[in-house]
């Protein structure tokens, strides 16, 4: 049951195999009988989080490339616009342009996937999410936002409390540059303090909620809390 074959693709499309959900079924009766070593069989189980049915290639600076999908759209940076929505007072939608004249947020951290691959010093900028859900005004009913790929598969959500933390972007930079297509441009999310599925790619539109709805990986056993560190059967040590 632990023996997912990552390499058996379903037909083009379909984003997740049905061999990897029936070992996700499995994982949850294991983890709980065997507590201690979920860990273990979380990486032997999922290793592959977020490129089960795509090739990873190690890219320059040490990321790769996760798609759950075989091909995503490229958007125009030019005509591409993220909606928010949900409870919120002012739904709108925001172009580049909007984005550029919010308030920018810049940071530079770690990038860590659950798998364990990490890339050092990665600086982002683009909109603390903050300062966006200020800008639509969030309703007193709201608990939760949930985010949208427009590669039509991915989705992720966050806490109203975690998405408020000013180390959450709408990222429209990466290393100096425009967020390329491949790392999820022209907006991805950035969740800096959380493991990388967290960090939606090619960001469509954002939906306040009223509680939190588990996203692609999460609902594939993955912590809805994903913690660098603290999440996911990893305990470690305070640095
Ligand atoms: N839309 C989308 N976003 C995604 C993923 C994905 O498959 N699709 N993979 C996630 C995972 S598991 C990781 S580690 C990071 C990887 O980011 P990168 O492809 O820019 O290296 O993207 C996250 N966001
Ligand atoms: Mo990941």
């Amino acid at each position: 049951m632990d023996d997912v074959d990552v390499d058996d693709r379903e037909p083009s499309g379909t984003p997740v195999g049905r061999r990897i959900v029936l070992g996700m079924l499995g994982l949850g009766a294991a983890g709980v009988a065997v507590g201690a070593s979920l860990q273990d069989r979380v990486s032997e189980t999922l290793s592959p989080i977020g490129a089960p049915f795509q090739d990873v290639l190690p890219a320059a600076g040490g990321f790769r490339y996760y798609s759950v999908v075989d091909e995503v759209p490229r958007r125009d940076p030019r005509s591409h616009r993220i909606t928010v929505g949900g409870l919120v007072e002012r739904p709108r939608s925001f172009g580049m342009a909007d984005l550029a004249a919010l308030p920018q947020t810049r940071l530079t951290r770690d990038f860590q996937c659950v798998t364990g691959w990490r890339v050092r010093d990665v600086a982002w900028a683009g909109v603390a999410l903050p300062d966006l859900l200020d800008a639509v005004g969030v309703s007193p009913r709201a608990r939760a936002v949930r985010f949208e790929s427009f590669d039509g598969a991915y989705t992720e959500s966050l806490t109203l409390e975690q998405a408020r933390r000013r180390d959450v972007l709408v990222a429209t930079q990466m290393q100096g540059g425009p967020v390329s297509h491949d790392h999820g441009g022209p907006t991805r999310l950035l969740v800096a303090p959380m493991y990388g599925y967290k960090s939606l790619k090619w960001l469509g539109g954002i939906e306040v909620t009223d509680r939190v709805i588990p996203g692609y990986w999460e609902r594939r056993g993955y912590d809805v809390d994903a913690w660098v560190g603290r999440s996911n059967g990893r305990d470690d040590a305070p640095t």
